[in-house]
């Protein structure tokens, strides 16, 4: 799609422009670039159907940039962009992806260094030709190598929600064939890890060519890695790799739960197996040459003496242990979550308005939705200042009033996500903070601190009797960016001593991670599952928070959010 084109262009434009001090056009482009990724038609056709008038039509783009489309569409060129990168021949949308890379360090490495894209910039790095830069210091050129060595460890791996909607609808298509009678995601999708490397879906056929066949010709496939009797792999066009496998009905029970792993929990399970006298494979549980059990997961798993694991749990993280003695957690379901408490509404630039999210909210069966813009701090996202809440809040009650008027059982809170400051303090007044029904705050600036003084901050912060929620709390973004330096015993403490709850925000930075949600719930520090959405359909984002949540064995009851409102509002501060 040419959408995707013009949208990495637009981008690299909006960077340039900022290089170059331009005060408000970067985010115009980076406007249109938005649009043009969430638009469903290709842009091309939008044009060959309407002309320019049309591709104005499209929300962000004006004139300047419907000619700029044109142009491309025209030419395959946009002079405007080419004419930035003579100036500048470097690869930028490679580069600020190292976390602490901006466009203008990029632009200083090029004319100093000479670096053009990540192997120079490694390169430069490792021979400390960084360091002695005016502006630049040995700390910038160690977090660029941090930052390097964390894209390579990610390499070739997805984050969980850019693959999960595609696997879904590659299995709903397949379900579609009469020649397909059972099928399942497995791997470490259906366990649902943070990333994934490929996705793994079986299948029971009595015709695997005819599944095959259909497999590989499915739309957005890319290239046929391979493809014979029981096994395809492909690549889609997005660039992750499907792998399907055809089983025998008596061994689909088996097959799931080897495929599904971890290999780790594999091993651990094929031990037990072995204890017992017996052997499991991927083909079943067999007792000598006889099968017991294969069908379902449920049976391989009873035919060892364990009761079913939930996939989430499938790590050898001591599922075993637990299975064997009865102590398997009982999670729960998205379906249990009753709101959602961090989201943004176009009060600070977010996309949608605060009745269109609650609409969506109740579409979504929830009970309440709280509106948690962003404070005046945070300029880039137009963050809201004391007289805005304060009108947002009048706007708020308005809302509420209508809702019960119209007899709807659904209500909306009104919150904020307030700025920590360097050094604790928030950047809105206590006397506003306390007319809100909730406050969330959270780290935004200044990541690179001491560990003490991060937490000295944090603890002030987390003490402040007007803060009841800490915003993903350590700070990781998956694939980005490692948290800042925290002492998360320290935080787990002093959330059971100030009754602060801890946030697993469901965006791409699932934070908390599992481990983190473990120890929070064996501490019995109360969480709560959040979206941070910025537009309606980002409250979607709530199952991948979920996940995250049961791959932590929490449960309801350490969840605040899957409580009624009124118990729900028992566990804020005032
Ligand atoms: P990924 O794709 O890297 O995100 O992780 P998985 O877990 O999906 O791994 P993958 O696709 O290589 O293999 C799928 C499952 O097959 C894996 O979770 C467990 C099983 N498996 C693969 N190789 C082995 C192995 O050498 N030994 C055992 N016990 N199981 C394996
Ligand atoms: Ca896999
Ligand atoms: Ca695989």
């Amino acid at each position: 799609m040419r959408n995707q084109e013009l949208a990495k262009i637009f981008n690299d434009m909006a960077r340039f422009l900022r290089m170059d001090g331009v005060a408000f056009k970067p985010y115009a482009y980076e406007r249109a670039a938005i649009s043009l990724e969430l638009l469903n038609e290709d842009v091309g056709d939008v044009y060959v159907k309407g002309g320019i008038r049309a591709l104005m039509e499209i929300p962000g783009v004006g004139k300047a940039i419907s000619d700029h489309i044109e142009e491309y569409l025209k030419t395959g060129k946009v002079k405007q962009y080419e004419k930035f990168k003579k100036q500048l021949p470097i690869d930028l949308d490679e580069l600020v992806r190292v976390e602490g890379m901006g466009a203008k360090k990029a632009r200083t490495l090029y004319q100093k260094l000479g670096v053009k894209n990540l192997k120079d910039l490694e390169k430069a790095a490792n021979a400390h030709e960084i360091s002695p830069l005016f502006g630049f210091g040995e700390k910038t050129e160690k977090n660029i190598l941090q930052g390097l060595e964390f894209l390579k460890r990610d390499k070739g791996r997805f984050l969980l929600h850019e693959i999960l909607p595609t696997a879904r609808s590659v299995v709903e298509k397949l379900k579609f064939l009469k020649e397909v009678d059972q099928i399942s995601i497995a791997g470490s999708t259906r366990r649902r890890k943070e990333t994934i490397g490929d996705v793994d879906i079986l299948v029971v056929s009595k015709s695997p060519t005819k599944v095959m066949d259909f497999f590989v010709k499915l739309p957005g496939v890319e290239k046929v890695w391979a493809k014979g009797g029981t096994k395809a792999s492909i690549r889609m066009r997005e660039g992750f790799d499907m792998d399907l496998r055809i089983v025998q009905k008596r061994s689909y029970g088996s097959a799931l739960q080897y495929f599904t792993g971890s290999k780790d929990h594999n091993i651990a399970t094929r031990r037990i197996a072995i204890e017992k006298g017996l052997k499991l494979s991927e083909y079943g549980v067999f007792a000598g040459k006889k099968q017991i059990a294969g069908v379902t997961e449920e049976n391989v798993y009873k035919a060892i003496g364990l009761p079913w694991i939930e996939p989430e749990l499938r790590e050898n993280e001591g599922e075993i242990d637990a299975a064997l003695r009865g102590k398997l957690p009982k999670l729960f379901d998205v379906k249990d979550i009753k709101g959602d408490l961090h989201c943004h509404s176009d009060w600070d630039g977010g996309e949608d308005s605060i009745e269109q999210m609650a609409k969506t909210a109740m579409d979504l069966g929830y009970e309440y939705i709280g509106i948690s813009d962003h404070t005046k701090f945070l300029k880039i996202e137009h963050g809201l200042d004391e007289k805005q809440l304060l009108k947002q809040h009048e706007a708020i009650k308005k809302i509420n009033e209508k809702l019960e008027k119209q007899g709807k059982k659904f209500k909306v809170l009104h919150g904020c996500e307030a700025n920590i400051m360097a050094d604790g303090s928030v950047d809105i007044k206590d006397e506003v903070l306390e007319k809100l029904d909730y406050v969330i705050a959270g780290v935004h600036s200044i990541l690179k601190m001491e560990k003490k003084e991060m937490m000295a901050r944090i603890e002030k912060a987390m003490k402040n009797p007007n803060i009841d929620i800490l915003a993903h709390p350590t700070g990781r973004i998956v694939g980005q960016r490692d948290e800042y330096q925290v002492d998360f015993d320290k935080i787990l403490k002093l959330a059971k001593e100030t009754g602060t709850i801890l946030e697993i925000n469901s965006s791409s930075r699932l934070d908390l991670r599992d481990l983190y949600i473990r120890r929070a719930k064996n501490e019995g520090v109360k969480m709560i599952i959040n979206t941070d959405a910025h537009k309606k359909e980002q409250l979607d984002y709530m199952e991948y928070g979920v996940s995250q949540a049961r791959r932590g064995w929490a449960e309801k009851g350490d969840i605040i959010n899957t409580l009624p409102i009124e118990d729900l509002l028992k566990y804020f501060k005032k």
